[in-house]
């Protein structure tokens, strides 16, 4: 049996502890809090050190899914989150470009704890002033290369998809690993 840790990132509100709901087959063990204050527009609720949930690939894979706190006073669970993992998600609110740049920072961040795959979701697609994640692309400034997935952290299939890219890209990299030895 394969387990393989992946990190769900990204800012407040992007859909993180949605994104890990969707599609973990155990209870997601939340650890949201109440909040107050100006993030109360937004939403009541946030999650302070860590979303877990579990999926089953097939007999012999496992995926563990870490979702990390989005605001910055808990940045520091990043780093630990990120131990052992063999790839990330960033997921974008693409609803909200002013955290386009705080999208970015955060993935230089995971970037630098590890050099694993990585993929980005331009999540809430759904909605009518969704930026396509063409244009997020070109926002953020990513690498041609770089896979930038349409997702509805909502809606299970784009979720399952999204990790399955991610999957691809991990796969790859241990397949490349293996020939370079
Ligand atoms: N319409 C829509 N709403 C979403 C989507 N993903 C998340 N949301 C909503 O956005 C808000 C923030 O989601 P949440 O998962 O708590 O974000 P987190 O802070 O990244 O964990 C919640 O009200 C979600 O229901 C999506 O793909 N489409
Ligand atoms: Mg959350």
């Amino acid at each position: 049996m394969q387990t393989v840790k992946m990190v769900v990132t990204g800012p407040f509100s992007a859909g993180k502890t949605q994104f890990i709901q969707s599609v973990s087959e155990i209870d997601v063990v939340k650890t949201e809090r109440k909040i107050s204050s100006d993030a109360e527009r937004v939403k009541n609720e946030t999650t302070v050190a860590m979303d877990f949930g579990r999926i089953t690939v097939d007999d012999d894979l496992v995926l563990y899914l870490f979702g990390t706190p989005g605001q910055r006073r808990f940045d520091f669970m990043w780093e630990i989150l990120s131990e052992g993992m063999l790839g990330f998600i960033v997921l974008v609110d693409s609803v909200r470009p002013e955290t386009f740049r705080e999208a970015k920072h955060i993935l230089e961040i995971f970037k630098s704890y590890a050099s694993t795959p990585y993929v980005i979701a331009a999540n809430k697609q759904d909605l009518p002033d969704a930026w396509s994640p063409e244009d997020i692309k070109i926002a953020l400034k990513l690498e041609k290369d770089t896979k930038v997935l349409s997702c509805v952290a909502n809606d299970k299939e784009t979720v399952k998809a999204v990790l399955l890219e991610l999957l691809y890209s991990i796969l790859e990299r241990m397949q490349g690993d293996e020939e370079g030895q």
